[in-house]
């Protein structure tokens, strides 16, 4: 297929001026009547053609102005339907059509699809076109009614409930909307229900619809979605536009969430929670993921993104809403810090290899490829930076703007850029280049004292990505403070713009230690880039001496964590050539577990290691082929000498952080059991089960269970998994773990052969995006060793499972294929093993577009 192109857009040829659909239900054979009344855009370049987006539609009949169309008046391919500019009644007229679809069929759960015994949508990004014909293209927003036809109790679309009767129910959305915000469930359903009331009174109901039996489970996020609500009102100045807000747990679903106007659809991980069964992590990403699907009610729904490049101006912008949400409600470190060790895991990776694209692409194959951590995740980055750049209040006279000036369009990168142009009086032509080029800039930092004065020089490099070998400098904020040896703060923390190749900036000694009432020191330690003020890989030119300073005392939270995973993958590198850690930095870390006055969730931060994949990127940074079985066995080696040297320490700790049988997903408590658990996992290197054992027996809620579990299959309880197995078998979200336990935490060896045996296992249902995540992902990503085992056995069994997977969902069987994208990492041997993989899933027969896409770009 050829790519579509960002320089190619042109306006439609008609719009909406509004939307009327008849669904009747069935799993094989569901009719949906259309009714749309067009007018002819006067922007529109086209060449005035109606033109239907319409894929895997039965067309029945249809008409304009109703009149009947035959064959002969229209031109209908399996991409759509056009009906020529002279046989349009005139610039405005009425397209009827009623097609028939087979959601049971419909495996790849985009469009209308079944999922155990329900009826439900997913129409982002083109999902729309196999329901019915449409202009289905985010620029084209219209308002909706919608009457559904069907047995089952409940009957849900988007806006407003207008009117409903036995067998029947109708919705009215007024705001208008582009299709991919579209949505109708149809199941046995229960609600957990509640309501708000808007900060300028208006009475919203709330109802999380469940499958029965689940309706206990709602209680945190339907109160994370009233946080939530409460929040854009306070913040933002945000409020809620319907009567009702609808959202719907369900089981088989490709992404996370997605945010239809009023009835946001869940992947059912993200809304169930009970103690017993969800992690304290399952809890945190119910709130981020519930805040940021409500969060697009105004960015994505109210504004929206003209053509699907643009789609970082929502996502990238929500991302950043929710974050700031979640650091707002629990700890802004631990937040930040959480955030950066996912751009790093995710975009830093994306951006290093073969898949490295724009944070507003320049063109596609399949959109669904570009649901990306550099679309959301380093978009995200971009407007933290703008806010920083432009400071709080006049980011929100800004976003006031926006939101004035845009409220029901479909907007641009341009249009996001002007409104900050205009409020600012700022030119953010150059900041723009954040948006038009691809890849991690790289800044590193030189000093010197002399004379009383310190001369430090920034510089930023942008390395060649794939198609765009030469880059021009971006603009970074850099956040920085200056300590002396003993860790006294020289300077308050400001923020300096390097918007050039380099930038060289002067400070006057005596005078910051006059205000520091300090003795004029011969040494500096600049603590560069605080709270990770730009998203770059920064080359601070610390010695392990002055990171050891900024570990016991940079004032900046970020910046104490920074110099102690620096000195950890330090460590694990010199390590892996032979050398041997060094006491001090356990010194250091255990000086700093023990200050009770730091958050126990950031100590806990600061005694994770480094993963594997950063190690392996670490090495492969370095110059070095990384060794997959290496970094596994020393990341190991590692944690035994941790143990070790810590030993005193963390068995206080696991003592001391017990927060009780009383259970809360709160922050408070959470940051007590997760440093209870890094703990417990460290120890036990060096005890042996006999704690994880008790530990796993008192457990009363899944944290804990969970730490327990995957520390007894490390630490070889044989019988672990059968015990866990025997007491969850039931539970759909809860299998997902025990599935992805036991290969994320086989022995490496055995990671494979363990994957291949559970893939054998009658809960394997492989259609299930959860599941599969769980075994495949679990290997892919949970144990890089198992993965890259010098057979290439991991390499086959995911080229296996694409394959399989492909002909029935090619979104998530793309989405999964990334995990080859580090191949040019590796030696030889790796190399022609990962590229025979992709060589013989890109020559299988009638590969999806969403597969090929990624093989071709991954293989180049
Ligand atoms: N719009 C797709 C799901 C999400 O980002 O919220
Ligand atoms: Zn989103």
């Amino acid at each position: 297929p050829q790519p579509i192109r960002l320089a190619d857009y042109h306006p439609p040829s008609h719009l909406v001026e509004a939307v009327e659909l008849t669904f009747r239900l069935a799993p094989r054979g569901t009719r949906v009547r259309s009714k749309i009344r067009f007018r002819a855009n006067p922007a529109g370049l086209e060449n005035g053609n109606l033109r239907l987006d319409g894929e895997n539609l039965r067309l029945v009949s249809c008409a304009l102005d109703g009149t009947p169309l035959t064959a002969l008046d229209y031109l209908l391919t399996p991409e759509g339907l056009t009906v020529p500019a002279e046989r349009l009644p005139g610039p405005s007229f009425t397209w009827e059509a009623e097609v028939e679809i087979d959601p049971a069929d419909n495996t790849a759960l985009e469009g209308l699809y079944t999922s155990g015994g329900m009826f439900c949508t997913q129409c982002e990004a083109e999902g729309f076109r196999k329901i019915t014909f449409y202009p289905d293209r985010p620029d084209v927003m219209a308002p909706f009614t919608v009457r559904i036809e069907s047995d089952l109790p409940i009957l849900l679309s988007n806006g407003n409930p207008a009117a409903s009767g036995p067998g029947w129910a109708e919705w009215h959305d007024p705001w208008p909307k582009p299709a991919y915000l579209f949505a109708l469930v149809a199941g046995d359903l229960v609600a957990h229900s509640d309501r708000f009331t808007t900060m300028s009174g208006r009475d919203v109901a709330l109802n999380i619809w469940v499958r029965p039996g689940d309706e206990d489970k709602c209680a945190y996020a339907m109160d994370a979605l009233k946080r939530s609500m409460r929040w854009d009102e306070e913040v933002y100045g945000r409020e809620y536009d319907l009567d009702v807000f609808n959202i719907v747990a369900v089981d088989d679903f490709n992404m996370g969430a997605m945010e239809n106007k009023g009835l946001n659809i869940f992947n059912s991980k993200y809304v169930l929670a009970s103690p017993e069964t969800a992690t304290d992590r399952d809890y945190d990403f119910i709130e981020s993921i519930v805040a940021h699907e409500y969060f697009h009610n105004w960015t994505g729904n109210r504004i929206t993104c003209r053509d699907w490049f643009q789609l970082c101006l929502k996502e990238g912008l929500t991302v950043f809403r929710d974050q700031q949400f979640s650091a707002d409600t629990r700890s802004a470190p631990v937040q930040r810090i959480e955030d950066v060790l996912q751009l790093r895991a995710r975009q830093f990776r994306e951006d290093a290899g073969p898949l490295a694209h724009n944070v507003r692409p320049d063109s596609y194959v399949e959109i669904n490829n570009f649901y990306t951590a550099t679309v959301y995740e380093k978009g995200a980055e971009l407007i933290g930076m703008l806010r920083r750049i432009v400071g709080a209040q006049e980011y929100r006279a800004a976003l006031d703007e926006y939101f004035r000036r845009h409220d029901g369009q479909a907007c641009t990168i341009e249009d996001w850029l002007a409104v900050f142009e205009d409020v600012t009086g700022r030119d953010l032509s150059q900041f723009k280049r954040w948006y038009t080029q691809a890849g991690t800039p790289r800044v590193s930092a030189e000093w010197q004292v002399a004379e009383g004065r310190l001369h430090l020089r920034l510089a930023q490099e942008l390395p060649p990505t794939p198609g765009q070998p030469l880059k021009e400098p971006v603009v970074i904020p850099v956040a920085m403070g200056l300590l002396s040896p003993e860790g006294a703060e020289l300077l308050p923390e400001t923020t300096v713009i390097l918007d050039g190749p380099e930038l060289t900036l002067d400070f006057d000694l005596d005078e910051m230690a006059r205000r520091a009432c300090i003795a004029r020191p011969d040494h500096v330690i600049p603590s560069l880039l605080r709270g990770f003020s730009a998203p770059v890989i920064l080359d601070a030119g610390l010695s392990r001496a002055d990171r050891l300073v900024l570990l016991a005392h940079d004032p900046d939270p970020f910046n104490r964590w920074e110099a102690g995973r620096s000195l950890m993958r330090e460590t694990l590198m010199e390590m892996l050539t032979g050398g041997a850690p060094d006491p001090a930095l356990f010194d250091a870390l255990d000086r700093l577990l023990a200050e009770d006055r730091l958050d126990a969730a950031f100590r806990a931060l600061c005694l994770a290691l480094p993963s594997e994949d950063d190690m392996a990127q670490a090495a492969h940074d370095a110059g070095l082929v990384p060794d997959p079985t290496a970094i596994h066995a020393t990341r190991r080696a590692m944690q035994v000498a941790m143990a070790r040297a810590l030993q005193p320490r963390l068995a206080a700790l696991y003592d001391a952080m017990d927060p009780g049988p009383a259970y809360s997903p709160d922050a408070d408590q959470a940051a007590k059991r997760a440093l209870r658990n890094s703990a417990l996992t460290l120890l036990a290197r060096i005890e042996g089960p006999a704690r994880a054992k008790a530990h796993y027996a008192a457990a009363t809620n899944m944290t804990d269970e969970i730490a327990g579990f995957t520390t007894l299959l490390e630490t070889g309880d044989p019988d672990i998994a059968r015990r866990f197995h025997d007491r969850w078998k039931d539970d759909r979200l809860v299998m997902d773990k025990w599935f992805m336990a036991q290969v994320a935490h086989a022995a490496p060896e055995q990671a494979v052969a363990i994957a291949r045996a559970l893939t054998d296992h009658p809960l394997f249902d492989w259609t299930n995006p959860n599941r599969f995540r769980s075994v495949i992902g679990g290997l892919t990503s949970g144990n890089p060793a198992g993965f890259h085992d010098p057979s290439g056995a991991g390499y086959r069994f995911l080229a296996d499972w694409l394959i399989r997977l492909d002909a029935k969902n090619p979104q998530t069987a793309a989405r999964m294929s990334t995990a080859f994208e580090t191949w040019r990492r590796y030696d030889a041997d790796r190399q022609a093993l990962i590229t025979g993989a992709l060589d013989r899933i890109a020559a299988q027969d009638g590969l999806s577009r969403d597969l090929s896409e990624m093989v071709e770009r991954i293989r180049a």
